[in-house]
């Protein structure tokens, strides 16, 4: 192990703003709520997604896209960027409906009143609700693919916030968060690598909402797309992970959804705002 010297929490942790290092350093804050007033724009459709294309944002607008390409245009949305890194997050507008002030957030005024949900695992399987598609409809194989939704919604943050932050973020490299996340992440691709071996994608023969929500973290990782760590993680050793994100990186809907509110990259690869699906073609 390095020799690193000990950090001595103090009795009562403070935040020292000015001290703090590190890419998200501007917009980490210990409370919640708005930090300034700004309306959200409204456009025509009855879904107003408010997001960006991070795998928590493009999940939700692979899931759009899948709808729509099974001919259900009621599934039409108008998708925003909020930047997240400066700040956009924290306006009034978007912490009605998102308190807990992260992409994405979506507002669905076809209902008696407008309808906000956040959380990317609570939109996917509203949408999938909402439409009767991408989810099992006996209670035995909607119990599983719910369950594997979950797990993603639990298992992320230690790919994200734990793995991803450490490896690729942190403005300092320290053996003991990487190697402890490095663990978790790489018991995690097993878990799934092992339960694909003997199934199409994740709930079975169908593809599903678990496949959406699972795909831009795990499947990203393995193909390289994400903390470029293929290397480090031994990705290749996956190769039930690595068939199913290949099949999966396949579908049109997927790549569709995945250049919705992308606003980095190559530009012909951008799209900021999404109104109409010729903004795609
Ligand atoms: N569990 C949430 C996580 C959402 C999340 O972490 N979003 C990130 C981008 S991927 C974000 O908005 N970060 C802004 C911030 O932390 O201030 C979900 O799946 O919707």
């Amino acid at each position: 192990m390095e020799d690193i010297s000990e950090y001595i929490p103090p009795k009562v942790w403070k935040w020292e703003q000015e001290n703090e290092e590190g890419r998200f350093a501007a917009i980490n804050r210990p409370v919640a709520g708005a930090t300034h007033e700004k309306n959200l724009p409204v456009g025509e459709h009855p879904h107003q997604l408010y997001s960006l294309a991070t795998p928590n944002g493009v999940k939700v607008t692979v899931m759009f896209e899948e709808l729509l390409a099974t001919g259900r245009q009621e599934a039409e949305y108008d998708a925003w960027t909020i930047d997240i890194m400066s700040g956009e997050q924290f306006g009034s507008d978007f912490v009605a409906a998102n308190p807990n002030s992260k992409i994405p957030a979506l507002v669905d005024h076809s209902q008696f009143s407008p309808t906000r949900i956040f959380e990317s695992g609570a939109i996917l399987l509203y949408l999938a609700e909402k439409f009767g598609a991408f989810i099992p409809k006996s209670l035995a194989d909607k119990a599983e693919c719910l369950s594997w939704l979950f797990w993603q919604m639990g298992s992320a943050p230690y790919l994200g916030g734990g793995f991803g932050h450490f490896y690729a973020y942190a403005p300092e490299k320290y053996e003991y968060p990487i190697n402890r996340f490095a663990m978790e992440v790489k018991r995690q691709l097993d878990v799934i690598d092992q339960h694909l071996a003997s199934r199409e994608y994740i709930c079975g023969d169908q593809y599903t909402i678990a496949d959406m929500a699972i795909h831009p973290w795990y499947g990203n990782l393995v193909v390289g797309s994400l903390y470029d760590a293929q290397e480090f993680l031994a990705v290749h050793t996956y190769t039930h992970v690595q068939r199913w994100a290949s099949n999966i990186q396949e579908r049109i809907a997927v790549k569709r959804g995945q250049r919705v509110n992308k606003v980095w990259g190559s530009e012909e690869r951008q799209l900021r705002e999404r109104h109409d699906a010729a903004d795609l073609d």
